[in-house]
């Protein structure tokens, strides 16, 4: 897919002050619905072919960047680092991709929380990282507050996705507030406004992962496909190593 030449159309913040405050920026479509389809077409077959091996309904594949160059590619595509660069001011490096498809069959509430986990490539116990766990092999974990402030998110659309479609529901600001505990986000979750992340098709919302964030089922259950990239701007420490960066 041919993503260079978008970062012409990519549309700043007025500042990095700005995405640094809300922890948030929507930017408008940067693919076109043409590419969006290929790379959805890519995708749903990889998600069939993981249904198939699963007995469980599964919404989702992990680990894109060894299972699809073509995700890898886009990941590390120049307009996207470019994008990153315009919010954040730093140079950031893909270190996961997830690929979700909210749509009849897998139309799920993900109930308030922070992006709180990293994969990385082996279990090395280290000061600071706890919680260690294991999804689709690979070993996840806690790391500290200061390693998820310093990361970035973002959530390609590959279709439409308003309010009704599951959009993404987000607490401005609340990134800044460090890992937060659960009474905590409720509390911040029933006292404080919350934005709905409405992106059209090709679109992307850049989020920091400490962002409080739900989504509600689609009441209009069609697919709602997302191709998701957290990305780094440093190094693990103590020779734990990111599981895919690339
Ligand atoms: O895509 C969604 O609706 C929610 C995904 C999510 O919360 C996450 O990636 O942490």
């Amino acid at each position: 897919m041919d993503t260079m030449g978008a970062a012409s159309k990519i549309q700043a913040p007025d500042s990095v002050e700005l995405f640094d405050r809300l922890g948030f920026h929507i930017a408008l479509p940067v693919i076109s619905p043409e590419n969006c389809d290929l790379q959805a077409g890519e995708l749903d077959a990889l998600l069939g072919s993981h249904r198939t091996k699963s007995k469980n309904k599964i919404a989702g594949v992990r680990n894109l960047f060894a299972r699809s160059p073509s995700v890898r590619k886009l990941a590390a595509a120049p307009s996207m680092l470019h994008l990153l660069r315009e919010l954040a001011g730093l140079d950031f490096f893909p270190v996961r991709a997830i690929y979700f498809d909210k749509n009849p069959q897998a139309n799920w509430l993900v109930p308030w929380h922070q992006d709180s986990v990293v994969a990385v490539e082996e279990r090395i116990e280290t000061c600071g990282f706890t919680g260690w766990s294991e999804k689709d092999g690979v070993h996840h974990v806690h790391p500290p507050a200061g390693i998820l402030e310093k990361m970035v998110v973002l959530r390609l659309h590959l279709d439409d996705c308003g309010a009704e479609n599951g959009a993404l529901k987000v607490i401005p600001g609340s990134h800044r507030k460090g890992i937060l505990k659960a009474e905590d986000i409720l509390c911040h979750a029933t006292q404080e406004a919350a934005v709905v992340c409405g992106v059209a098709k090709g679109g992307i919302l850049v989020m920091r992962p400490l962002l409080l964030h739900a989504s509600m089922p689609s009441k209009n259950p069609v697919h709602r496909r997302v191709l998701h990239v957290e990305y780094a701007c440093i190094d693990l420490p103590n020779v734990l190593r990111w599981f895919e960066s690339q």
